[in-house]
């Protein structure tokens, strides 16, 4: 039996990036293996030959689609909102073949009767448990149409990801892995507790070593990109991997909340791990957005800058994730921002576009007040406007982020940055064109 797992390439997407790197000084793209393929690889027994298909791969690298005209017993295609379109004409083409499709991933997860009208079989939410049951049937030829995560599967269960399926693994510019699901926040843009559910649930460490260890095999100095969606929420066990993780020489990057900074003793311990930077949702410095995002986050607004100061005294980078385009987001936000910045400057910035990512509670409260544009999932990039913002019109959303950006740009050729920030980037390998 021969399967196809296929993640789809979305051309506006990298048209867009393209305007953004103008706008933001990032240059080239990010390119990771597709973790959720790799998550699901081990799920197929000895009798299966497995291709990987990395469509961003093939476009970024002038290659021909020519896994088209391949004959597969199973097609299984991943997307994001925004890859949704041309994963269904990936599934078109297939069913026309008489290859049986399945998706699964965000967008699938979100919308399953949409996806539906598209593919054979979709999965909601989490693979590891569903996908296998899926499988059983695929042998037996009784399959379902629809197969759902209970979203609280055990970690400790998984396989280490197949990253041994990838051809061209050394091609990639960073390495992505999970080592905890299920953050216990609930921000109302945030998509991922559809997929993951909110209770916390953690590898052990480990466990973590091992991938890791297994990942060396293939790429002796991998930068490992932590994939989860709040890392860092259990201190202790936090503790316990940062020392799993230490002997393995490695640098590594993950997202976390603000309550990382309360730990200076974790933060050290993080640091002689390899963590160079922390990815963290800072989303807004306008309190009342934050109010209706998560008040949890709200009550932390006051604690940014020190916050910011003191993860970096550590020499880990902060790239501050803002999002611009909440109701009380008006002209003055973009100056705000530039002045919270210039005050309390960060490693890395990114600014994107509020977006009502579908299975959110914003998208629903937006689908309420009609305020939601017509739905196109190309357009779902984080750089375009898909709704009508409260007090700016969606061209001021982007010219201001531009300003942002410009403004920073300035500063941080004026000095803001300090010597901190070289010593952060000396400890930064991929440096190079971030800003
Ligand atoms: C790593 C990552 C990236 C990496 C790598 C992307 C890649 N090649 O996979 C980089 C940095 C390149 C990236 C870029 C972008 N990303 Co990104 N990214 C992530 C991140 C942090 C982790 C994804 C991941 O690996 N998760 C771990 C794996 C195991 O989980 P998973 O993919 O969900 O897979 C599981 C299930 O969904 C399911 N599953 C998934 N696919 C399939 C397929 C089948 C057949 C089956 C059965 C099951 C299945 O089983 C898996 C195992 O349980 C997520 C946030 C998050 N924490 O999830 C955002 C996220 C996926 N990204 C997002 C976005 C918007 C983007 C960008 C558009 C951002 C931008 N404007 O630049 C770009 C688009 C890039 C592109 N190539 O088109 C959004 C997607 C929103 C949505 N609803 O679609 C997310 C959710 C973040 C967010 N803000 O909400 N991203
Ligand atoms: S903290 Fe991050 S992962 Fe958690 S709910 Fe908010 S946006 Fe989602």
């Amino acid at each position: 039996m021969k399967v196809a797992l296929i993640h789809p390439h979305d051309m506006k997407y990298h048209g867009e990036r393209e305007i953004m790197n103008d706008v933001s000084h990032v240059e080239g793209y990010e390119n990771f293996p597709d973790l959720g393929l790799l998550s699901i690889a081990p799920l197929f027994g000895k009798g299966w030959e497995i291709k990987y298909i990395d469509e961003d791969y093939l476009a970024q690298n002038d290659l021909a689609r020519s896994y088209l005209d391949e004959n597969f017993d199973l097609v299984c295609i991943t997307a994001m909102n925004h890859q949704a379109y041309q994963a269904y004409r990936i599934a078109k083409h297939f069913r026309t073949r008489g290859i049986y499709t399945v998706m699964g991933g965000m967008h699938a997860s979100a919308l399953p009767d949409e996806v539906l009208e598209n593919v054979d079989t979709v999965i909601v939410g989490e693979g590891e448990e569903a996908f296998s049951e899926f499988l059983k049937d695929f042998v037996w030829g009784k399959t379902k149409r629809i197969y759902r995560a209970k979203g609280n599967a055990d970690l400790t269960l998984f396989a280490s990801p197949a990253f041994e399926i990838v051809e061209n693994l050394e091609w990639y510019s960073k390495y992505p892995l999970f080592a905890t699901r299920g953050c216990p926040r609930n921000c109302d843009f945030c998509c991922l507790g559809e997929v993951y559910g909110h209770t916390y649930r953690k590898k052990d460490p480990s466990q973590v070593f091992a991938e890791i260890q297994n990942l060396k095999k293939l790429i002796p100095s991998p930068f490992i990109s932590f994939a989860d969606e709040n890392m860092l929420v259990d201190k202790k066990w936090s503790r316990q991997l940062a020392n799993a993780l230490k002997p393995l020489d490695i640098k590594w990057e993950a997202y976390c909340d603000i309550s990382i900074a309360e730990d200076d003793e974790l933060l050290g311990l993080l640091r002689e791990s390899g963590c160079v930077e922390l990815i963290i949702g800072f989303e807004t410095v306008d309190p009342r957005n934050l109010e209706k995002v998560e008040p949890w986050k709200a009550k932390k607004i006051k604690t940014y800058g020190e916050a910011i100061r003191r993860i970096e005294s550590h020499e880990i980078g902060v790239l501050a994730c803002f999002v611009v385009g909440f109701d009380y987001d008006d002209k003055d936000t973009f100056k705000k921002l530039r002045d919270f910045l210039c005050e309390n400057p960060v490693f890395e910035l990114d600014i994107a576009v509020l977006t009502p990512m579908p299975g959110t509670r914003l998208h629903s409260r937006l689908r309420k007040e009609g305020r939601l544009f017509e739905e196109k999932w190309d357009d779902y990039t984080w750089y375009n406007v898909n709704f009508s913002p409260e007090n700016l019109t969606p061209q001021e959303i982007k010219d201001g982020i531009k300003w942002v950006f410009d403004e920073y740009e300035i500063m941080k050729k004026a000095g803001i940055k300090g010597d901190l920030y070289s010593k952060i980037a000396s400890r930064f390998p991929d440096m190079e064109g971030r800003n």
